[in-house]
């Protein structure tokens, strides 16, 4: 039986999750929190990945407050673990301490947990309930149930316009379109996502970091440049402090070593004429346990990741103003007719400080 007090509880362990939500990565972010004769005993969240998942922390969270685990009551964001990872099954902790009940709100798709986790709690006698908001737990680690699913990351592409969907005039000059508060909801989204993406051709007209300066976090998303004919300059930015992936298509030895002694990494993808195909570039960074990719780049790439099918959600934030005859947000060639739009729908529409933030789904 779930309760009205369950959901309350269960919106807390979701705030808990929340706190992970720039560094658990690439482990879902997961809340936990311990209920007592209607009292929390204890709460925690992921840490890092390799330290503590979030129920272990709400174990010892509860145990330094004198608490007695026996009887009590968890509400975890995700099905506890089965299995043993970097660190050993949150089921086994859970049944030791003597927990009465556990409430989740979706299950692990991770194919080693997959109602494992569940099943092993239950076969210890303890009461365990499921779905309880689940799709607000989905919703929060929407990059690893895709990645976890079909084996690709979360696809989120970021652009700012005005409200005529302009992004820039022809010379490519778009400083600046949207508020400042935008900009800095838009680092936000940097953060939270594992890899930041953009082109060669924003590269060379914008020098951007793509690093996260507004927002303050402890760990930077990797950085990743789709430059498919290695045309980079070793002085870009994006190369500063090493780390960045260079998706590239076309061999080119010499330049491979120069960029690799400035601490990049060369990904030799295969190509579709001469360019990075974008299907195989996600399938890898699927590979390389990418959860969320944040694309923030200019029209041609933006409309080639539309075109290849190869973005989930638009992050839009349109300010009020009208720029007229300019560059728009994708270059995209018209449809034969009004019946071959691409269709999205709205997820999320919110106001931030002038300008509109607009999350729209393809599906
Ligand atoms: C939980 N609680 O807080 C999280 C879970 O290598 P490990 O040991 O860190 O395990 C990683 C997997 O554990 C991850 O892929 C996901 O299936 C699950 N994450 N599980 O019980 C947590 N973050
Ligand atoms: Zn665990």
């Amino acid at each position: 039986m779930i309760a009205f007090a369950d959901i309350d509880y269960m919106k807390l362990a979701l705030d808990w999750a929340a706190k992970g939500m720039f560094i658990t990565m690439p482990n879902p972010r997961v809340g936990c929190v311990i209920v007592k004769e209607d009292r929390v005993i204890g709460a925690g969240h992921t840490q890092p990945v390799g330290f503590d998942h979030a129920e272990i922390q709400a174990m010892k969270d509860a145990r330094q407050r004198g608490a007695d685990l026996r009887g009590a009551t968890a509400y975890v964001t995700l099905e506890p673990c089965s299995h043993f990872g970097r660190t050993p099954p949150c089921a086994d902790a859970l049944i030791e301490a003597g927990l009465a009940r556990v409430v989740v709100a979706c299950s692990d798709p991770n194919p080693l947990v997959a109602g494992r986790g569940v099943a092993r709690l239950r076969a210890a006698g303890i009461a365990v309930e499921t779905g309880v908001l689940e799709i607000e737990a989905r919703e929060l680690n929407i990059g690893f149930f895709a990645r976890m699913q079909r084996g690709q990351p979360w696809v989120r592409l970021k652009a700012a316009a005005s409200l005529d969907g302009k992004t820039a005039l022809h010379d490519g000059r778009s400083q600046w379109i949207t508020s400042a508060e935008a900009r800095n909801d838009g680092h936000w989204w940097r953060a939270r996502a594992c890899a930041v993406l953009t082109g060669i051709g924003t590269v060379k007209l914008d020098d951007p970091q793509l690093n996260v300066r507004a927002v303050e976090t402890p760990r930077q998303p990797r950085r990743v440049v789709i430059d498919s004919g290695l045309e980079i300059d070793p002085a870009a930015k994006i190369l500063q402090g090493g780390g960045a992936w260079i998706i590239a298509a076309r061999p080119n030895p010499d330049k491979e070593a120069q960029l690799r002694d400035l601490g990049a990494e060369i990904l030799m993808l295969p190509n579709q004429g001469g360019k990075v195909d974008l299907p195989s570039l996600l399938q890898e960074l699927g590979r390389r346990q990418i959860n969320e990719l944040h694309v923030e780049a200019g029209f041609k790439l933006n409309g080639s990741f539309v075109r290849e099918g190869c973005v989930d959600e638009l992050l839009l934030y349109l300010a009020p103003s009208l720029i007229g005859d300019a560059q728009g947000m994708f270059n995209l060639q018209a449809p034969a007719s009004l019946d071959e739009q691409r269709r999205l729908r709205f997820h999320e529409v919110k106001q931030i400080g002038r300008d509109l933030r607009i999350l729209a789904r393809f599906s």
